[in-house]
């Protein structure tokens, strides 16, 4: 077990470091507290949902690793667990095929009674709830197509779920007093090349201009669209790409949500923020972690995490109530609660560490003219103390602090996932 004293000291000593840096540390704790991540919930139960009769998932989970929660319950059972080895302020990302309606509902006529248990339990948890409609997995999906199928009552189908879960989301907000986040993902596309894309992508903005045709206070709901290069079954064309949902979001005055295995593998979305802030009043984001392609791979600390949260912080984005930060990644192979965990603290570790930064040095260096400075400076930053403030963090949140959360995950594992 970490020994408190050890921590407590080790912090000392860092805050002096950081003093030096210009960088207060006690400070860093704080907003790291309250900055959001949304755990999205489909890891744990590799997008299942609870709905009865799903049909064929567009989403492709790999693996087959024991222990799956198989129910609600274990589902928020897990995902409380991770909550507890988060030091950072939380959201739950839910989607419709989670719901629990007091009797059966299809899914396109889904409320936000469905999520009174939901909403209960991120009270509980003092976490907040986004949203997102469940576009796969369903027997009015025309292959890979939903509001792009050429026919009118699949897009019609598509189309009223867009508009509740628009009205879910918003009345989701106002029960938490907070914002809800939507974000509307479709897997549309075609395997092989189109003759007529714009075809396709004309029904698309039909069926969006229906959808969003109702306006809300932003207050509560926070629409975002989610672009994407290629799916499986979608690798020559994706009706809603990033270029797509860049204007079309602008121009219907939406949010915008930049998935991280979304795009070109060397195109890095940390390079976005600091063009899109000006244009877009929210922008959400998918951490996840492309391994060559879009593979959806659990979120650890590496340079593009590491990127991401940086340039956050250089744009001032991180900590705004604009900024939203959310994990989206499914991996079957191992214990999904380990998965959810690693990148939970992943992320909020990531989150610390770009906090930390002695961002104002090195701009300082940059305006100055100093390029040199700059880079020296960002190297030294580099090898900063931020572990022994990351501790910290986690000792004043109540976490296990260091590899304490390995003798708890196994506890856990033990006594609640084994069994199942
Ligand atoms: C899929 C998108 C989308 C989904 C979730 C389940 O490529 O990234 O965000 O992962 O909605
Ligand atoms: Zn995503």
């Amino acid at each position: 077990m970490a020994n408190d004293n050890k921590v407590l000291k080790a912090y000392e000593l860092a805050k002096e470091t950081y003093k030096d840096f210009g960088v207060d540390t006690d400070k860093a704790m704080e907003t790291l507290s309250k900055a959001r991540i949304s755990l999205h919930c489909w890891q744990v139960d590799d997008i299942k949902g609870f709905e009865e009769g799903q049909a064929e998932s567009q989403n492709v989970v790999t693996g087959n690793f024991p222990g799956a929660a198989r129910n609600a319950e274990e589902v928020r059972q897990d995902l409380a667990y991770v909550f507890s080895l988060t030091p950072s302020g939380k959201k739950i990302n839910i989607h419709s095929v989670y719901a629990e309606p007091h009797k059966p509902t299809s899914r396109e006529k889904l409320d936000v009674t469905a999520f009174d248990k939901w909403i209960d339990w991120a009270k509980e948890n003092n976490a907040g709830i986004d949203y997102n409609g469940s576009f796969f997995a369903h027997k009015m999906m025309d292959g890979t197509l939903s509001l792009t199928s050429s026919k009118k009552e699949v897009r019609d189908f598509w189309i009223e779920h867009l508009k509740s879960t628009r009205e879910t989301a918003y009345n989701i907000g106002k029960k938490m007093n907070d914002v809800c986040v939507l974000n509307t993902w479709i897997p549309d596309g075609l395997k092989d090349n189109p003759a007529d894309r714009s075809y396709w992508r004309e029904l698309l903005i039909d069926s969006l201009d229906k959808g969003f045709e109702k306006k809300y206070d932003k207050k509560h709901l926070v629409d975002a669209l989610e672009g994407k290069l290629f799916g499986i079954g979608t690798e020559c064309f994706v009706a809603g790409s990033y270029d797509f949902y860049l204007a079309y979001a602008m121009k219907n005055n939406l949010g915008i949500c930049l998935d991280s295995g979304h795009y070109h593998p060397t195109e890095q979305i940390s390079d976005k923020f600091s063009a899109l802030k000006f244009f877009f009043e929210d922008i959400l984001l998918h951490v996840s972690r492309g391994v060559r392609w879009d593979s959806d791979h659990v979120v650890i600390d590496d340079d593009s995490l590491t990127s991401i949260m940086t340039e956050a912080k250089r744009a001032n984005l991180l900590g705004s109530e604009h900024f939203h930060i959310g994990l989206d990644y499914f991996d079957a192979s191992i214990n999904r609660v380990y998965a959810s965990a690693i990148g939970m603290r992943a992320a909020s570790r990531a989150m610390l560490r770009a906090i930390l930064e002695p961002t104002a040095m090195i701009k300082k260096a940059e305006l100055g003219g100093d390029y040199s400075e700059r880079l020296a400076l960002s190297e030294e930053a580099k090898a900063l103390p931020f572990n022994a403030v990351w501790d910290m963090a986690c000792l004043k949140a109540g976490v296990p602090v260091g590899k304490d959360w390995l003798e708890s995950v196994r506890d856990y594992t033990k006594k609640y996932i084994a069994n199942r």
